[in-house]
């Protein structure tokens, strides 16, 4: 598909994006750093989600629900295990390839990071990539608020915006992110949890809300042997189980419901067709779970479908981020092709 003309509009519609944003909760930490919080109003939001994925035919919760506090921490031990290769993978291609991506990412950018977790990937960027501001956004505010600031005490000179944000709600950001040439930063396969049409019209709407010159950094999974998928999303240790379960605390949390972790079982396959992991927890027998006046029953064997974890290959990338608007893809490997750091840029 052809690429469409980066409109000329991009600057005005990133000011009327300024004219329309919600009153944030602001919080100016000192030392260059400054907190919004953009989704409290949106809780009951958050609630009728939830509850409309446990009430459907083929009950589901989205994974955005995985990271609290607890989940937030649960990832990162994730990414600690031997079986779960992406997160290092994808270190040793920034680590390998930094100067050549240095040169086409452009330094003195703002780096966008969104879904910044613990922050970690963007933070061993700063010296190569040598932003003038770092953005960080991401659903688990409290978690991201702490990191920001002890990073914000790391690097005194680098100007920092938290926000606490919902990433699949339409993205309107504080005018502190500033007018300057943007670096949208997607690491660690989190694109994977879209469907592929999702994934698309996510890249879409980081096209939209840019400007020419303006580009995407972003890290994704590609299709592998379905035996390492498994272990990566399946460990002996138990820790992604436990990831896993913990969603069902977060949400008699967010609803009072009375989920019992001990109903439940973690189940982790790849469907080699649709090119994804998927995750789901399976009831060990019958449970009937209620919250407020609502309750769900779950007959021993069903499942609650709590993630997708899509996997690409290199032309499949090449057509998602053509078909977004964006051009020069270029794409980093490491040896084994099990992962994949993309560039791609809005042009002018
Ligand atoms: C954070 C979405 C990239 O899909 O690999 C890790 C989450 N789930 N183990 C992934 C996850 C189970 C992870 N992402």
């Amino acid at each position: 598909m052809q690429a469409t003309k980066p409109s000329a509009d991009a600057y005005a519609r990133r000011a009327l994006a300024r004219l329309i944003q919600p009153q944030p909760t602001v919080d100016a930490i000192g030392a260059g750093l400054t907190f919004y919080q953009l989704f409290t109003e949106d809780d009951a939001a958050l609630r009728a989600e939830a509850e409309a994925g446990l009430l459907a035919p083929v009950a589901s919760v989205s994974p955005k629900f995985f990271y609290d506090a607890l989940g937030s921490r649960l990832f990162e031990a994730i990414t600690d295990l031997p079986e779960y290769y992406p997160t290092r993978t994808e270190a040793a291609i920034f680590s390998l390839h930094a100067a050549e991506i240095a040169l086409r990412v452009g330094r003195g950018a703002t780096l966008i990071d969104l879904g910044a977790g613990n922050c970690e990937k963007a933070a061993r960027l700063f010296r190569t990539l040598a932003p003038s501001r770092y953005v960080a956004i991401d659903i688990s505010a409290d978690f991201l608020r702490d990191t920001l600031r002890a990073l914000a005490r790391q690097h005194p000179q680098l100007p920092m915006v938290g926000i606490g944000a919902d990433l699949c709600a339409p993205l309107v950001l504080p005018d502190a992110v500033g007018d300057g040439r943007r670096v949208w930063f997607y690491p660690g396969s989190s694109l994977g949890n879209f469907t592929p049409e999702e994934a698309r019209a996510f890249l879409s709407r980081l096209h939209e809300g840019s400007a020419p010159g303006d580009s995407v950094l972003i890290g994704i999974d590609l299709i592998k042997d379905a035996r390492r998928l498994e272990a990566a999303y399946d460990d002996p240790l138990g820790v992604t189980a436990a990831f896993n379960l913990n969603v069902l605390r977060n949400l008699n949390r967010l609803l009072g419901a009375n989920f019992d972790v001990r109903d439940w079982r973690h189940v982790a396959l790849y469907r080699a067709d649709a090119h994804r992991i998927e995750m789901h927890l399976e009831a060990r027998g019958d449970v009937t779970v209620r919250w407020g006046k609502q309750a769900r029953a779950f007959a021993a064997g069903e499942r609650l479908h709590t993630e997708n974890s899509v996997k690409y290959d290199l032309p499949g990338l090449q057509a998602m981020f053509a078909d977004a608007g964006f051009e020069d893809l270029h794409a980093w490997t490491d040896a084994g092709g099990d992962f994949a750091v993309c560039h791609a840029s809005v042009g002018r």
